[in-house]
């Protein structure tokens, strides 16, 4: 099987594994599991608890509402995936007071051979897997959810798709908007025209450098328009910095 040794090894430690083994088997990441890619294991999180009523939580010292992860299933989780595949380069809680999770982070973790990911829960986990069990917090995001599953996942996609062949096409995982700093240009299929709705007609000039010209201005303003905060860390080639400059010397777009 294709680049078997040296699959990206992630362990996913949570009390829900199958809110996290459906969407894994599907799309680009289950064919890439498939394919020996990607070496994905799920953990339930309370297979590694030694009491008779499989206690994942418990009460928070000192008091206060809703119950804490324990430390002993996460630290005899990890424990066994040390055991079973090796020490993992970055132990991962998906927590909301985390750093948030870029497409730089995806890099950064595409290219470590082995993560582990701890799905928090509850009102929170003690601080003690925190502090010495995880190597860093990562958070998706400023909203309020249930768990960590959802981010574990969200990670878990971000990262299988840096690795090298779990994208059919490598040009378009470089070409992707946050790899190259830019959202994408706008896109059309047949028909070129639906409900009286039309479609760009340079795109169907047949003339490739005009295209070529058209999306990446197409993709400077949509930039600039909805996400100008990407602007800061954007390198743009002499061509792109003239058309950008074409378009803020014009008067305001409609969108
Ligand atoms: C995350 C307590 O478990 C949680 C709750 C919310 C939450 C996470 C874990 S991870 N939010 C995020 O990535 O934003």
């Amino acid at each position: 099987m294709e680049g078997r040794d040296e699959a990206l090894k992630i362990d996913i430690v949570t009390i829900f594994p199958r809110m996290v083994e459906g969407p894994l088997a599907e799309g680009i990441v289950g064919r890439a599991i498939e394919r020996g890619l990607l070496d994905i294991r799920v953990h339930d999180l309370r297979a590694y608890t030694t009491d008779r009523h499989r206690l994942v939580d418990d009460m928070p010292f000192g008091g206060g509402p809703g119950m804490v992860l324990k430390p002993e299933p996460l630290f005899a989780a990890v424990d066994h995936i040390r055991a079973e595949r090796g020490s993992p380069a970055a132990v991962i809680l998906t927590s909301p007071d985390g750093r948030r999770f870029t497409h730089a982070d995806g890099v950064r973790l595409s290219v470590l051979g082995h993560i582990v990911v701890l799905c928090g829960r509850y009102e929170g986990i003690d601080e003690r897997v925190r502090e010495n069990l995880a190597t860093e917090a990562i958070s998706i995001g400023d909203y309020v959810l249930s768990g960590g599953e959802l981010p574990a996942l969200v990670i878990t996609d971000a990262v299988a798709r840096l690795v090298p062949g779990v994208v059919g096409d490598e040009e378009s995982v470089s070409r992707d908007s946050f790899a190259r700093g830019l959202l994408d240009y706008p896109q059309y299929t047949r028909p070129a025209e639906y409900r009286g709705m039309g479609v760009p007609p340079v795109l169907l000039s047949g003339h490739h450098r005009d295209i070529e010209r058209w999306r990446r201005r197409e993709a400077l303003a949509r930039t600039l328009e909805r996400r100008p905060d990407l602007m800061a860390d954007v390198t743009l080639d002499p061509e792109d910095q003239a058309l950008l400059k074409e378009l803020l010397a014009r008067p305001e777009r409609s969108k």
